[in-house]
């Protein structure tokens, strides 16, 4: 049995299917874990989603800021944008299938020694402090009040403080978690930031390598920051090669740290 994890597949799903039989998935023995980002800007959204719901058994995910975009236009809460591609998913038959198996995500779950995001985890957190703070997330997403959650996404980050409270306190925990690629060293995340590590803003710096991290035995598995591109380091695997934009999609085996991508066509 082998654990993979697969970067952001944004709808690529003739991709994730050739990197299923380039890794000969094998659903009754293997798992795959994905970052997040399951949907949007790619060409076939609602087919990624209803085979990772087909292999609910063997098939982990965590939520991406495109995955919580489309829930959110589901509901109603946001308009469409220009370069959205997620008319196959809300137009379908099975939509509420599909929404609900999304909205039941989580934002943050452990693996094999691992954590999944898929963004980041502030340099205060530690890996347990992260599920737990998802959780609370994921309960008011499962909830009534899941559209005042969507509906704040956008608001201007804050400073971490472990005693933040209410829909601040839930938005922030969403906004590092699925947004987040460099952060403040006193722990405010830059949301806006897309750039190559190298170009960070001042006092701004990749969320894995800001000095005194304070989670230390886990290595934290994510996606989101495709200028970063792979990252294979001691406590960070970042998996965003960029499938979408017709460069690579990439798989890892947890177990020995294999590599393997696919191309774009
Ligand atoms: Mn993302």
């Amino acid at each position: 049995m082998a654990t993979y994890a697969i970067g952001d597949v944004q709808g690529c799903f003739g991709m994730l299917k050739r990197l299923l039989e380039r890794i000969e998935f094998d659903p009754a023995r293997d798992r795959v874990l994905l970052v997040g980002d399951l949907v949007n800007r790619g060409p076939q959204s609602a087919e990624v989603l209803r085979w990772a719901m087909r292999n609910d058994k063997s098939v982990r995910a965590v939520l991406g800021n495109h995955d919580l975009y489309l829930i959110s236009r589901a509901l109603g809460v946001t308009g469409r944008k220009k370069r959205d591609t997620l008319d196959g998913v809300l137009d379908a038959r099975d939509r509420g299938d599909m929404i609900d198996w999304l909205r039941t995500r989580p934002l943050a779950f452990r693996q094999n020694g691992h954590l999944v995001v898929h963004a980041g985890i502030l340099p205060a957190w530690t890996a347990d402090e992260a599920e737990h703070l998802a959780g609370e997330a994921e309960e008011m997403l499962q909830s009534r009040d899941a559209a005042r959650l969507l509906t704040s996404l956008g608001e201007p980050a804050r400073k971490w403080r472990d005693d933040l409270a209410g829909l601040a306190r839930i938005v922030t925990i969403v906004q590092v978690l699925t947004r987040m690629r460099t952060c403040r060293k006193d722990g405010v995340p830059n949301l806006e930031f897309s750039g190559p590590p190298e170009a960070a803003p001042a006092g701004c710096r990749p969320w894995f390598d800001v000095p005194g991290r304070k989670e230390k035995d886990v290595t934290v598995v994510f996606g989101h920051w495709a200028a970063l591109g792979l990252h294979l380091a001691d406590r960070a695997i970042g998996l965003d090669t960029g499938a979408v934009w017709g460069n690579k999609l990439t798989a890892i085996r947890l177990d020995d740290r294999a590599l393997f991508q696919e191309a774009a066509k």
